[in-house]
């Protein structure tokens, strides 16, 4: 095999380096995306439904706008093959209490109303021991009650 010029191999190194870097970069933007804030409507009935899509790892929309005092209607569709993934609301003060797991390729349907304005976490906390929490790769969200 010819021997290579150190100059070469350097340059190998520094683009193998920027190449590295530059995904690890990219990697980070996509896991805190999140997609534009939506309005849920209210119906004629007075109830406020959207459909949330779970992916691995995230959901889609992931902030949701909607008014205190009236019925959410959230279907809930996974569209994952294997991994299964849930939805949580945690309110600290226990206003608002959601948790609802969806099996790979499943759709559920959960009802809530919210009473308090407030912005309170979306997030699934599933985990394959020992590596980190969906949550922690990108899997959350915000509800806000105007
Ligand atoms: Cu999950």
């Amino acid at each position: 095999m010819q021997k290579m010029p150190r100059r070469s191999l350097i340059m190998l190194a520094t683009v193998w380096l920027l190449t590295s870097v530059g995904v690890t970069i990219v990697h980070a933007a996509e896991l805190s995306q999140s997609s534009p804030p939506v309005v849920i409507a209210v119906a004629a009935d007075g109830v406020q439904r959207a459909t949330v899509t779970l992916d691995s790892y995230s959901y889609n929309p992931n902030h949701l706008i909607v008014e205190a005092g009236k019925p959410v209607e959230l279907t809930l569709t996974s569209v994952t093959t294997i991994i299964p993934h849930n939805f949580i609301i945690k309110d600290p003060a226990g206003r608002l209490s959601v948790e609802q797991d969806v099996g790979a390729g499943k759709t559920v349907t959960i009802t809530f109303t919210p009473t308090q304005p407030g912005i309170f976490p979306i997030y699934c906390d599933k985990r394959l021991w020992p590596l980190p929490s969906h949550r922690d790769k990108g899997m959350e969200g915000k509800l806000e009650v105007r």
